[in-house]
């Protein structure tokens, strides 16, 4: 361990690439956009990048690479090859990537490769934990990693982690297929924040969150135990200046005049990616080919420029996807060619960047259509080259990209008639519209560049730390639970409002499942035995189950949030003000919506109607509560009422009732010199509200809440509850306790 905040990087691979050279090892730094993001990070201080070099090495070689590396601030974690075949070419490749790019007929469910992937995680993750203390930042990258950050967080819980997925996060339908989809979340919900590229991807994961996993969130957070994780969408981007520079730059002039002649002067359209199913190459060839098809009037005025990096062509999959993409150009050169004109000049490699800086300054049109890629970071270099303002940008509406960059031509890279008509009209674009498509979309990317990217990943980061260190000033611990012990045991006038369901009892799908148990009745009737203490139980219950589920203890009972109130003893009573004459009409309204949700029910209280949707499949209960609360708005405000949202519940009841109402009548009666409520509910902020100052206030459950303290389930109210009967019984003890506490 060390010590003093760092920040910690980490990734599959390591900005640099180690290669050997006549027997002798050699580093080559990537030039790639995240490397130069986050340089501005790692090469800080004490930080440090982790990751695999990317070479299987001697031990021998091991020892000195580590030492090399040491210097520029980077960690390797060597990686044997059958962990590469099985963690990386397996899991990562054959498993996460398909799936999550919507090829779920690709993708391969083979326990070896979750076996490698769970292990190689584990050795990031232990080498992490190695260097990492409490203090620090750990930031992992990407889907090769998914599971390091709840491993770390279980090392060191307090550390802060960031996650970013580089690709996109599939639909709920299209991840449940995964047989390993809730350890896969587990490990991602480790880390304080989550990012994806779009809003798309932030609403997918949280959906699967919330299905798989069961956990619940309000809006972008998720609760996990007493944390909150934040998803949020942090679009990447490029160092936008260096691809401007790059492209006024003297050698890119020259690169970007052969280019020109090497198309006879032509209409230039480009296209670049890495050879992978999910660029759409074989699509975009049919659309150029329809294209040629349709306007013959320009053949021979237009070529395409094609550069295809190569990629993993020795698995079956990809090398299907050559064949095929060499089949279909050499279909359309030979079908279109003239003895002076070729329509597709095609280039299965790597160009230097200068070449490929003069490729974007060049291009006419530059066609970016995957069938699905996270964001694409082509289409923003060609954005950045274009210093001139012309050009054209095609970009498929399945790139993360087309959600900033909306002057782009969108297209849907499967409408292959529309994609071909696309062409047509972005060759024949007028130049002041170019220009003015090109300026808008500059001024984007230029303001969200990558250094922006990092900024707004690292201070959500802090931000969200920040708001945890400020909650648990507010989770009830072992200090301030003494406070609230010895605060008990020296009053001498005490009153003690308990919500009900969801603070005294777990929530049950039933709702007559929720019966008090013994250990809960013994634990009221010990509280209210105390001749000092006032108990009040509130609940929206119906007053009859109360009462035959509590009637029987010495305590004071609030029914209907406040409609109906017995005081110990004596005998129920109910608001005079209130009537019942509106019930009808909004049973009907609710009935309806009741007869085709499966699971939902009407609970009917003597003042209030309660639709229950807790036993509805989730998602269609949120909706059909949206839909009913949406029908009910109008007649719920002209009869005086009022809508309420409870946990799985809507309910309608006279705006006048309210749980705080209700619990005034017994704080205006007495004086108390230890006042404390605890519910779960929305309706429970009525009560917090009405608390004289100095009261303790205490939510179960989410954090959004007036009430001081939090606390997480009903088992800890309860024990909160017995550690104050318990509380000592000397004024010695007491004192002993309350300077421990302080
Ligand atoms: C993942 C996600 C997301 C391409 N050909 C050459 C060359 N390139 C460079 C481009 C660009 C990069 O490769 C490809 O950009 P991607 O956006 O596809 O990035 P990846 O890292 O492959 O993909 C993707 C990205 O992560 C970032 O989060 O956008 O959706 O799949 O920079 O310029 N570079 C050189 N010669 C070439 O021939 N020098």
């Amino acid at each position: 361990m060390t010590s003093g905040k760092r920040v910690l990087i980490v990734s599959n691979r390591l900005p640099v690439k180690i290669t050997r050279k006549d027997g002798e090892i050699a580093y080559q730094t990537s030039e790639g956009g995240l490397a130069t993001g986050l340089g501005s990070i790692y090469k800080q201080g004490n930080n440090l990048w982790i990751g695999w070099p990317g070479a299987d090495l001697t031990d021998a070689e091991k020892a000195g690479v580590t030492q090399d590396l040491s210097v520029q601030n980077l960690f390797p974690v060597f990686l044997t090859q059958q962990e590469i075949n099985d963690y990386y070419e397996g899991f990562s490749n054959e498993t996460l990537w398909p799936l999550f790019h919507y090829f779920p007929t690709y993708t391969e469910y083979n326990p070896q490769y979750w076996e490698g992937y769970q292990k190689v995680n584990r050795k990031f993750a232990d080498a992490i934990i190695k260097s990492a203390s409490k203090e620090d930042v750990v930031w992992i990258h990407d889907y090769q990693l998914m599971l390091v950050p709840q491993m770390v967080r279980e090392a060191i819980p307090e550390v802060s982690i960031g996650f970013f997925q580089h690709i996109p996060f599939p639909s709920y339908e299209v991840f449940r297929l995964i047989p390993w989809r809730k350890e896969l979340l587990n490990g991602l919900l480790g880390a304080d924040v989550i990012g994806f590229h779009t809003y798309d991807d932030v609403r997918h994961f949280i959906s699967a969150a919330n299905r798989i996993t069961g956990l619940n969130n309000v809006a972008n957070e998720v609760g996990v135990d007493s944390r909150t994780v934040v998803v949020d969408a942090f679009p990447i981007s490029i160092d936008y200046k260096k691809y401007r520079s790059l492209a006024e730059d003297a050698n890119t002039r020259r690169n970007e005049r052969k280019l020109r002649q090497l198309i006879n002067h032509n209409k230039l359209i480009i296209s670049i990616d890495r050879l992978d199913y999910s660029k759409g190459i074989i699509d975009r060839l049919r659309a150029y080919q329809l294209f040629l098809e349709n306007h013959p009037e320009l053949r021979g005025k237009v070529s395409m420029i094609q550069l295809v990096v190569p990629s993993r062509d020795n698995v079956p999959k990809y090398k299907e996807l050559k064949e095929e993409m060499n089949r279909m150009v050499s279909e359309i050169n030979g079908r279109f060619s003239t003895l002076g004109w070729q329509p597709i000049q095609h280039f299965y490699r790597s160009f230097p960047i200068h070449l490929l800086s003069a490729l974007y300054k060049a291009a006419d049109v530059a066609l970016v259509t995957p069938m699905r890629d996270g964001m694409n970071l082509v289409s923003k270099e060609f954005i950045a080259s274009k210093t001139d303002q012309h050009g054209v940008l095609i970009l498929s509406e399945m790139a993360g990209a087309s959600r900033e960059l909306s002057e782009a031509i969108i297209i849907n890279p499967n409408d292959v008639w529309d994609f071909s008509e696309k062409i047509f009209l972005a060759l024949n674009m007028p130049e002041d519209e170019q220009r003015r498509r090109m300026s808008a979309m500059q001024q984007t990317v230029s303001r969200f560049d990558i250094f922006n990217w990092v900024k707004n990943f690292m201070d959500k980061l802090t931000e969200v730390k920040a708001q945890q260190q400020a909650m648990l000033t507010r989770n009830i611990n072992t200090s301030i639970r003494q406070k609230i012990a010895i605060s008990y045991y020296y009053g001498m006038k005490r009153i003690i409002f308990l919500d009900y369901d969801g603070t005294l009892v777990p929530f049950n799908k039933n709702l007559l499942g929720a019966v008090p148990d013994e250990p809960l009745l013994d634990l009221l009737k010990k509280l209210s035995a105390d001749p000092h203490n006032k108990v009040v139980i509130t609940s929206g219950r119906d007053y009859q189950t109360l009462d035959k589920w509590l009637g029987h203890l010495p305590v004071d009972i609030i029914a209907e949030h406040g409609a109906w109130y017995k005081d110990h003893g004596k005998f129920w009573r109910s608001r005079r003000d209130l009537n019942d004459a509106w019930k009808q009409e909004i049973y009907s309204v609710m009935n309806q919506y009741a007869r085709r949700t499966p699971g939902a029910a009407i609970e009917e209280k003597s003042y209030s109607l309660a639709w229950h949707y807790r036993k509805v499949e989730n998602g269609l209960g949120d909706l059909r509560a949206q839909e009913l609360t949406a029908d009910m708005k109008h007649l719920v405000a002209d009869r005086g009422l009022q809508l309420l949202q409870g946990d799985k519940v809507i309910e309608v009841k006279s705006i006048s009732v309210n749980k705080g109402r209700a619990a005034k009548r017994w704080l205006e009666k007495e004086e108390y010199d230890f006042v404390m409520a605890i519910g779960d509910d929305p309706t429970d902020e009525d009560t917090f509200k009405v608390m004289p100052e100095g009261a303790i206030t205490i939510k179960v459950g989410s954090k959004i809440s007036a009430a001081a303290y939090f606390l997480s389930t009903s088992e800890e109210v309860r024990a909160l509850l017995l550690e104050m009967i318990n509380s000592p019984h000397t004024v010695d003890e007491a004192h002993q306790l309350l300077k421990e506490a302080s």
